[in-house]
């Protein structure tokens, strides 16, 4: 079995030991331009059209990630280099759903406890009690309660918080109140005090965060991006920031990353910037997860995470 791999700026070395002890029958390669090869699996974060085009004997394509949105791109710009004998299958959690718990945990506790206040008082040396907010009236929507968004939601209702979720097929996780497409939203988003954006970047969720949207959260919500920079309506955030429509926002991921050194999110003082680590790729988690899947598909059995070209994610 041939497999070849595509993930610029890792460890490919690495990669390659962990592949082989996985699937002693592999014979793993790194893409090199110019290699037209036979291969059965590429293993891919962001792939250049060569990697793909034509690539006799191949049978699937695993992204090397959760989002599948760049390589989708890629794909509607030239349908032929995914034939339809060939399944596109993402990362299903493989440690990342953990990550993205704690990532959006911390930032939702840290307003809610009014940390950032306490340390400016710190710095100012005053012992000052605040007003406590109370967890049962600080409503958590979270956009998109499918792998990521549904390991959020149990970890904030562990938390005490009162969670809702937004997702296309009405699916429904104990605990959560759920809302279903496009017509729910206003409902969704009425008298959220935090709204995490957790949804696949897509033709219907492009520009989802923008100031239309922002009107119908309660005055001073807080905003957490952990999805994709293209959700966001930038010029959006900074106007709903100015007239404190939003109190401050977290986001982990920008329209052009790294975000650029003139950028306006770099100084604001109610905007928390991190650079796309809310949850990373972990290499065994995610090797062993495709070395399954690769074996069930070996022996002709249905995998999870088999993206939906029509859907979008
Ligand atoms: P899933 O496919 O498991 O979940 C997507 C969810 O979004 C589903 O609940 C789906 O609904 C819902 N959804 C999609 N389109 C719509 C729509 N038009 N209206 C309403 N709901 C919609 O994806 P994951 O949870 O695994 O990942 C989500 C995204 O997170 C990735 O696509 C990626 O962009 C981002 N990500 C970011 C990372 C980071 O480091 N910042 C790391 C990993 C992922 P339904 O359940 O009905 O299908
Ligand atoms: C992913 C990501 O989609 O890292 O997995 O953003």
């Amino acid at each position: 079995m041939d497999i070849l791999l595509h993930h610029p700026g890792t460890d490919t070395a690495r990669w390659i030991t962990e592949i082989e002890q996985l699937l002693p029958q592999a014979r793993v390669r790194v893409w090199q331009e110019g290699d037209t090869a036979p291969a059965d699996y590429a293993l891919v974060w962001k792939p250049p059209a060569d990697l793909l085009r034509a690539r006799p004997g191949l049978r699937a394509v695993f992204n090397i990630g959760a989002g599948v949105d760049v390589l989708l791109a890629l794909i509607r710009k030239e349908p032929a280099l995914l034939p339809p004998q060939v399944s596109l299958i993402r990362l299903d959690d493989a440690g990342m759903g953990i990550q993205m718990a704690q990532y959006v945990s911390h930032a939702v506790l840290r307003h809610f406890r009014r940390v950032d206040e306490y340390t400016n008082q710190q710095r100012t040396g005053q012992w000052q009690p605040l007003k406590p907010r109370r967890a049962d009236q600080h409503i958590i929507g979270i956009l998109g309660l499918g792998v990521l968004g549904t390991a959020i939601a149990r970890c904030l209702l562990a938390l005490g918080f009162p969670v809702r979720g937004w997702n296309r097929s009405g699916r429904s996780l104990e605990g959560v109140q759920s809302y279903q497409g496009q017509e729910s939203l206003p409902q969704f988003l009425d008298g959220l005090q935090v709204l995490v954006n957790m949804l696949p970047l897509t033709e219907q969720t492009e520009n989802i965060l923008d100031k239309r949207l922002f009107a119908q959260l309660p005055q001073g919500a807080q905003l957490i991006n952990v999805a994709r920079g293209e959700h966001l309506v930038e010029q959006d955030l900074l106007e709903a920031l100015e007239t404190g429509q939003l109190a401050e926002a977290t986001l982990d991921v920008f329209r052009e990353e790294p975000l650029p050194a003139n950028h306006p999110f770099w100084n604001h003082p109610r905007l928390t910037i991190t650079p796309h680590v809310s949850a990373l790729t972990l290499r065994s988690e995610s090797l062993r997860q495709i070395a399954e899947k690769i074996r069930r598909l070996e022996q002709g059995l249905p995998v999870n995470g088999a993206v939906d070209l029509a859907r979008g994610y």
